[in-house]
């Protein structure tokens, strides 16, 4: 299966994160992409697709704070990454601020999410690669195709950055295939947390469906998204399905959700895919709390296959860096021969 990265994806580089009241080293660490190229081997470097199709699902604003967040911080005086502290809680104003804190919290929800010098172009060659592995199968004539995305996207949402994600791959690649007439889109979201980006993009869209299978937001980040009863709303009533986990869920459930959630991928008429995936499921998972093994990352892999759509898989959590490649590869394999 082709797969798309760039090097420039790894100038994204925080040095820490807040994680249970201390700090620790930034967990999304650029060892990520180093293990998975390791055991993929050979990846294409993608084009450059300009902004477009990002504004086609973010918002300008959200856009130029990104790029210009961390030379505002270095500005006004700071060293390092920047991170926000003050967050305006529900039904405070959109103020367009100038201070460096005002900025990040206004475009932001959490503080595991730094804004270091390289992550701007890191994540817009993120999105790039996303873009192109989306090329590969509209023009390149592939069924399939991989997108090694890093930084991951699928907490952030139209005008907001979190949970390591800066602009969300897996929505912006949904929003082009749609305009490009290869829908009706569905979106599976296999990361051990919930898409809750993605899920805000497409809340109201009753053209994109969106399944997430995901440990229950009642213990998990990000809290609050994800609970079974967000169902969708107006045009999309019925076209977000949220399917939580307990802690420690092994294959045996995992499967049944991820049953459910291909069922309803095909009930809803899908004719294009899209897998947000994350290899934070297993069980050795330093942040997370599933227990399921390199061998069933290529079951997941085949399920999806069985589907028989065109399908872009992007990269986005993962964190245990021994067994990332061969996760990732599992999965991949599953994919390719399902
Ligand atoms: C990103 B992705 C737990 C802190 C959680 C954020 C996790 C972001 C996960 N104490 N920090 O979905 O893999
Ligand atoms: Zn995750």
């Amino acid at each position: 299966m082709l797969t798309f990265y760039s090097d420039r994806q790894a100038l994204h580089a925080p040095a820490r994160e807040l994680n249970n009241g201390e700090w620790m080293d930034f967990a999304e660490s650029t060892d990520r992409p180093k293990a998975i190229l390791k055991a993929i081997g050979k990846v294409l470097e993608p084009s450059d697709h300009g902004d477009d199709a990002i504004l086609a699902v973010h918002d300008a604003d959200y856009l130029a704070f990104l790029k210009s967040a961390h030379d505002l911080w270095l500005a006004q005086g700071r060293s390092g990454d920047a991170i926000g502290y003050t967050y305006p809680v529900r039904r405070r104003r959109k103020l367009d601020l100038e201070r460096i804190d005002g900025r990040l919290g206004l475009y932001g929800f959490d503080a595991a999410t730094p804004i270091a010098s390289g992550t701007f172009e890191a994540a817009y060659w993120g999105a790039q690669t996303a873009l192109d592995a989306l090329e590969a199968i509209v023009t390149g004539g592939e069924n399939r195709a991989f997108a090694l995305c890093r930084p991951p996207g699928h907490h952030a949402g139209r005008d907001y950055c979190g949970g390591y994600c800066y602009f969300n791959n897996a929505a912006i690649v949904a929003q082009q295939a749609r305009l490009r007439g290869l829908g009706p889109v569905a979106i599976l979201d296999v990361d051990y947390h919930h898409g809750n980006g993605t899920q805000d993009i497409f809340y109201e869209d009753g053209d994109v469906f969106f399944a997430s299978i995901h440990a229950d937001p009642a213990m998990d980040y990000p809290y609050y998204w994800g609970h079974a009863d967000e169902r969708g709303e107006k045009e999309g009533e019925g076209t977000t399905l949220n399917l939580p986990l307990p802690r420690g869920t092994a294959w045996l459930s995992y499967e049944s959700a991820l049953s459910r959630a291909l069922d309803a991928i095909a009930a809803f008429g899908a004719r294009f895919l899209i897998v947000s995936y994350g290899a934070d499921t297993f069980d050795g998972d330093p942040i997370s709390h599933f227990a399921l093994q390199t061998e069933d990352m290529q079951r997941i892999g085949s399920a999806v296959a069985a589907l028989g759509l065109p399908t872009v898989a992007i990269m986005e959590g993962g964190y245990n860096i021994e067994a990332l490649g061969e996760n990732v590869s599992a999965f991949l394999s599953g994919l390719e021969s399902g």
